[in-house]
């Protein structure tokens, strides 16, 4: 298997660390690829990921697969321990929900954010918009509150344990600095988790 990895882009980075978690890197060959150098949008790598994404795994009989949380289902099929995605149904529900949460509330606010303000976006965000960043930015921080909320008594966030939903609250973090942002410094239970986390990863 062949896993195109752009790191510290955030959902290749939530597939390598998913892989990372069930001690399980050496399963795949990694590829990596540049998406500042646009060697994403090349016409052989779209033919594996026709919207011009990373990650992509490729099977050995050539399927690829798109979407991290979709690779994560696949590695979590095929790598059952350690469990990262729930045991049973309640823990499967309540880790989707949070794991969902974050990538769409968090991640993909923060995205729009960074996409439309950043002057390293240009190129790929054409034309950037205020409007849609200094929207993205109030939602994303009033998201990132009620978060915090959620986390306080809590060492994981999703369930007693941790899961997938901790690993893309960890890496969404990291990348909220690329606007000078760490919600990690700004609020207490997102700190004490963020810790927790890469304790875990190490
Ligand atoms: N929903 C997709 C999103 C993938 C995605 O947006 N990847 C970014 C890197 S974090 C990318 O490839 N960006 C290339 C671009 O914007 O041109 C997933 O979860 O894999």
């Amino acid at each position: 298997m062949q896993l195109y990895h752009a790191p510290k882009a955030v959902n290749p980075e939530r597939t390598y660390n998913f892989l990372k978690a069930k001690g399980k890197l050496d399963a795949v060959e990694i590829v990596e690829i540049s998406i500042m150098k646009g060697e994403h949008k090349q016409p052989e790598y779209r033919k594996l990921s026709p919207f011009a994404q990373v990650p992509v795994l490729v099977l050995d009989d050539g399927t690829a697969i798109t979407e991290s949380r979709a690779i994560c289902s696949y590695f979590e099929a095929l790598f059952p321990e350690p469990n990262l995605m729930g045991v049973d149904a309640k823990e499967k529900g309540l880790i989707e929900m949070w794991d969902r949460r974050i990538e769409f509330m968090m991640m993909a606010q923060f995205a729009t954010w960074f996409r439309n303000a950043h002057p390293i976006m240009a190129p790929l965000e054409n034309p950037q918009l205020p409007d849609a960043a200094a929207k993205a930015e109030k939602s994303v921080k009033k998201f990132v509150s009620r978060l915090d909320q959620h986390l306080d008594g809590k060492d994981w966030v999703a369930a007693d344990r941790f899961s997938i939903a901790d690993i893309t609250l960890f890496l969404t973090c990291g990348f909220c600095s690329v606007m000078q942002w760490k919600p990690h410094r700004e609020f207490e239970h997102i700190s004490n988790h963020y810790g927790r986390v890469k304790e875990h990863l190490a």
